[in-house]
């Protein structure tokens, strides 16, 4: 089992300031097991993130499903701060 991440599908940008690999590298140092599903990364593109918007009702990533199907959407900067807590 493994949660999912909704992110941009801009995987190669890994740098601290980026919020969806923000929150992937806290996944990634915490050892938590998760699941990528990239959606559309450009601007225009936003509308097209249909799940992301079920999910949310908002068009912004990183957002993560838990395994019990809740969903958990902050500032990046604070999704990261309470993974690396062990509050996911
Ligand atoms: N301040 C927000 C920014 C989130 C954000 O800009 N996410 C990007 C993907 S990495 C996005 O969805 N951008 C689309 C937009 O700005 O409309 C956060 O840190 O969570």
């Amino acid at each position: 089992m493994a949660v999912k991440l909704h992110r941009c599908s801009a995987q190669w940008v890994r740098f601290g300031g980026h919020p969806c690999w923000r929150v992937e590298k806290a996944l990634i140092d915490q050892g938590i097991a998760y699941e990528r599903v990239p959606g559309p990364a450009l601007p225009w593109q936003h509308k097209q993130r249909t799940r992301l918007h079920e999910l949310t009702g908002a068009y912004l990533y990183p957002a993560i499903e838990r395994e019990d199907g809740t969903v958990y959407r902050e500032q990046s900067a604070e999704m990261a701060r309470t993974i690396r807590a062990g509050n996911l």
